[in-house]
């Protein structure tokens, strides 16, 4: 039995190469940088800024880019565990230190390691509700993805030259099979004495980035059921089915779990707004009286999930309206629920001027079920699902000029 730490020389296979590394990882670097942009969009939702305002066009915007966060996101699982494998040998390179810059560049790449796996792990286990931890997931993701896009800069800033030489060299060439980054001198010297590479390696590694690549894929296919509705039979990898729940609609947040079952099935309910001209208040069918407006707008929830539904309600516009609301002013919607962080939401101006911007009333032609936010919920276009808030009890009006 061997007693010293193994050397990065001893590593055999035919995988550990910079040409199968440098593949792997355009791949996840890529998906890194749409993860990036997409979670930015995501929480530029949740935290606007005047100078990147959103609309309300394109309605499903949200659900893709949300849809291809998650997606994009599972997809990592595999690119992941296919880069450290195969770039773990480099880890027993010795010497292990070789002064500053060196020692900066492996620094760089633990940052990285250690930020990638924990936004995978973290948003995995997110996507399917387990939370074995006691931090804001969000507010700590959204931090680690500035350590990640950081590190992933430096780590291609580094490595450049490497990139661009394994990159364009064919995976099956009949060269020196070399352990990752043959600049290294220890590992320029175990490069001679390793074996000769032959068309048998050249498969292999083909043959592992082949395997990388159908995995990925699979794991896509397997789960972008979640939100594309005719692949929803096929995905079986993915948290949530969008056809399951009641009215044929997923649910995320019940009732009895909100603490609003008693107070959302009251008859004595009625919806309170408050604005420049005053307050007023009205029950369920004063608002059916004021006429429903019909919108398809889809539930597109934070974690991937999303569906069409087929919405009937008052135009949040002319609740607004009828409080003194010019349509040029953000609406705060308050929840029944009282506790939470989804208790309330701020529509931003432009989608409370939205025609398919409703306080929703019914739903798939039927009154809206509990567990969907009876009795009235709001539903506007592109927005993401945790700001769809349920169990309307109150719409204000906010001062012009007072963006939250
Ligand atoms: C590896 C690189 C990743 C980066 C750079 C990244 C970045 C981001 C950012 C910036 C946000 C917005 C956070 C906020 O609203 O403040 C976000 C949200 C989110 N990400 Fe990621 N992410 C990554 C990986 C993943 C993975 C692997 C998953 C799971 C499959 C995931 C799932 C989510 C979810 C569910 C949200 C929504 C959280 C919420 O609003 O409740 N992310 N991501
Ligand atoms: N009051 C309240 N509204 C809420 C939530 C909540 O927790 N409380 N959850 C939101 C989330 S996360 C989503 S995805 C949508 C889902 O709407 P649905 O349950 O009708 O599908 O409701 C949103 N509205
Ligand atoms: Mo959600």
């Amino acid at each position: 039995m061997r007693t010293t730490a193994p050397r990065t020389a001893d590593f055999r296979s035919p995988v550990h190469d910079p040409r199968v590394v440098a593949r792997v990882g355009a791949l996840l670097g890529s998906a890194v940088v749409v993860l990036f942009l997409t979670g930015l969009l995501s929480h530029l939702h949740q935290h606007p800024v005047t100078w990147l305002p959103f609309g309300p066009a394109p309605s499903w915007g949200y659900r893709l880019t949300q849809g291809v966060h998650v997606g994009v996101g599972l997809a990592c699982v595999p690119l992941l565990l296919a880069k450290l494998y195969a770039a773990y040998p480099r880890l027993f390179e010795r010497p292990a230190l070789r002064g500053a810059r060196h020692a900066l560049e492996r620094a760089s790449v633990a940052v990285l390691v250690a930020a990638t796996t924990f936004q995978v792990v973290t948003g995995v286990l997110n996507v399917f509700q387990v939370y074995p931890w006691r931090f804001s997931f969000v507010r700590v993701h959204y931090a680690v993805a500035w350590v990640v896009l950081g590190s992933v800069l430096v780590h291609v800033g580094v490595k450049l030259p490497t990139i661009v030489a394994a990159l364009r060299s064919t995976v099956d060439d009949a060269r020196e099979s070399s352990p990752v980054e043959p600049a290294a001198p220890g590992a320029a010297a175990a490069a001679d004495t390793a074996p000769a590479d032959t068309a048998a390696a050249g498969t292999t590694r083909r043959g592992f980035l082949a395997a990388v690549a159908a995995t990925t894929l699979g794991v896509v296919a397997l789960t972008v059921g979640q939100t594309v509705r005719p692949l929803a039979p096929f995905a079986v990898l993915a948290p949530r089915d969008p056809r399951v729940g009641p009215q044929g609609l997923p649910v995320n947040k019940t009732a009895r779990s909100a603490g609003v079952e008693q107070t959302a099935a009251d008859p004595a309910w009625r919806l309170g707004l408050s604005g420049p001209a005053g307050e007023r208040s009205l029950s369920r069918d004063e608002l059916a009286a004021l006429g429903l407006v019909r919108a398809v707008v889809p539930i597109a929830c934070v974690e991937g999930w999303s569906a069409t539904a087929t919405w009937d309600g008052v135009r949040v516009r002319d609740l607004a309206g009828l409080v003194g609301g010019t349509g040029r002013e953000d609406v705060r919607v308050e929840s029944l629920q009282q506790g939470g962080s989804y208790r309330e939401s701020t529509l931003p101006a432009a989608y409370v001027a939205a025609d398919d911007t409703l306080l929703a009333l019914r739903l798939a032609d039927e009154d809206l079920d509990l567990d969907h936010g009876y009795p009235a919920r709001v539903v506007a276009p592109n927005r993401p699902g945790v700001l769809q808030t349920k169990w309307v009890s109150r719409i204000v009006v906010l001062p012009a000029g007072d963006a939250a």
